[in-house]
């Protein structure tokens, strides 16, 4: 960024007014500093293994749990929300084993860019006084604590933040600034009694309130799990292909939320009701052209279609076969695994007449050991 001018620094409402008007919903300032408690919880967190395969988390642990290691001359985080509510309950799509389950926030651009797009702009303004750094996700920042100290929500049991005003549907991000700017008031907790985000997540990934397993919860399994998924929680996926928004939508508090007005937010024609059969016989062109600035483009075509066969697998439609044994030659292991298990669940006699001679073409690992399974 450029560097600082020595004119005064605006005020900090000129500062919120600014960023408010590059498009974001909420805008809110915190200390650049993580509590005690939280640095304690993240460490337990990292200890006990629930990060699962997400190495990124370990490595970079210490600048992760505070602003101040990350960036030691940071005074103030402005924190930003920008509200991606949908029009209706993301759960309806549950009801059908046909349809293709996307998480809300997968059916259009990637938020990464939408965000940081926004967050430069603001951010290039405001280093005509300060030192300044942006980040959305990507960096080792924990952003929900910090959402939650400059009072944009709290962080509900099911870990995510809850706003009064836009539920559970805000995307964070944030500017690290070396101005001192006074901090909002944080936001208490509004859970109360409440416990229906614990109670309805199909995986059981919850090991108490305020704590997840992000090992068993859709959105790491789908999404940044790179291998193939457990055998026990295949079923638990039911039609569920990238992400799950069940604790988030059954929160009372959505009754405050509002559908986003953003385009790039607004579902995709192609993904307004996709069907896992537009997505079962995707090759990579395909499935790259198809998926073109989303977020489900960075998990890749194999990773995909392994999701699509679990959800084919859990449909119960003897009218997948033919594809799914197409896939039994896939080039790629985790996709053929993938296959063995679906093709065991629609039609077992089937899976059991090929596992001979399937076996005895078949040297990976991880595919030999589907094939053995499927007894
Ligand atoms: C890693 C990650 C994941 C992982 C782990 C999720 C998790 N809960 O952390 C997985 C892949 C599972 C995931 C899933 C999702 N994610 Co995510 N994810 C992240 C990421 C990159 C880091 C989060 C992190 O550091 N987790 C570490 C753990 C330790 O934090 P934690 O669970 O919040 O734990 C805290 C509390 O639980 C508390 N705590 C722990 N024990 C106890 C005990 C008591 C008694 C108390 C009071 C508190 C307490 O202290 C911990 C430390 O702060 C953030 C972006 C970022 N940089 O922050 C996005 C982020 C959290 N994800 C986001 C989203 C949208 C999702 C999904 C909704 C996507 C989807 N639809 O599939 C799901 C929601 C699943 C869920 N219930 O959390 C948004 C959330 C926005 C919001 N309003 O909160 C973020 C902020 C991205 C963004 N920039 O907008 N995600
Ligand atoms: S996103 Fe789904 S699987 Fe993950 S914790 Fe929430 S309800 Fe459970
Ligand atoms: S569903 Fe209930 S417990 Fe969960 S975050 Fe919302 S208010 Fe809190």
């Amino acid at each position: 960024m450029s560097i600082p001018k020595m004119t005064p620094a605006p005020d900090r409402e000129a500062i919120r007014a600014e960023a408010r008007a590059q498009g974001f919903d909420v805008v809110r300032f915190a200390r650049a500093e993580t509590a005690e408690q939280t640095r304690i919880h993240f460490a337990k967190f990292i200890a006990e293994g629930m990060h699962g395969d997400m190495g990124w988390m370990e490595a970079n642990a210490d600048r992760r749990a505070d602003p101040k290691v990350l960036w030691p001359e940071a005074r103030t985080v402005i924190m930003v929300g920008l509200n991606y509510g949908p029009s209706g309950d993301p759960r309806e799509t549950l009801k059908d084993p046909g349809a293709a389950s996307m998480s809300v926030y997968a059916r259009n651009r990637d938020y990464h860019d939408v965000l940081k797009k926004r967050l430069k702009r603001f951010a290039t303004w405001l280093a005509e006084w300060s030192e300044v750094k942006l980040f959305v996700d990507t960096a080792p920042v924990l952003e929900k604590p910090l959402a939650q100290a400059a009072g944009l929500g709290w962080q509900g049991k099911h870990t995510n933040l809850v706003s009064r005003d836009f539920g559970s549907w805000l995307f964070l991000g944030e500017v690290f600034t070396t101005l001192a700017i006074a901090p909002d008031d944080a936001e208490p907790d509004h859970c109360g009694a409440c416990h229906a985000c614990l109670d309805i997540c199909p995986t059981q990934a919850f090991t108490g309130p305020y704590k997840l397993d992000a090992r068993r919860c859709i959105s790491y399994l789908t999404i940044e799990h790179k291998g193939p998924i457990a055998r026990e929680l295949r079923p638990m996926l039911a039609n569920r292909i990238y992400g799950c928004d069940d604790c988030l939508a059954v929160c009372p508090w959505n009754k405050f939320a509002r559908a986003t007005a953003e385009a790039d937010f607004l579902p995709r024609a192609a993904l307004t009701t996709p069907r896992l059969k537009d997505f079962i016989g995707l090759d990579d062109a395909a499935f790259r052209t198809l998926f073109s600035g989303s977020p489900v483009k960075r998990i890749g075509r194999a990773r995909f279609i392994r999701n699509v066969l679990m959800a084919v697998g859990n449909s119960g439609d003897g009218a997948f076969v033919p594809d799914v044994e197409k896939l039994l030659s896939d080039e790629s292991p985790l996709v053929r695994g993938a296959a063995i298990w679906a093709l065991g669940r629609l039609a077992p006699a089937a899976a059991r007449s090929r596992r001979h001679d399937a076996l005895a073409r078949e040297d990976d690992a991880s595919v030999r050991s589907e094939w053995l399974a499927e007894v």
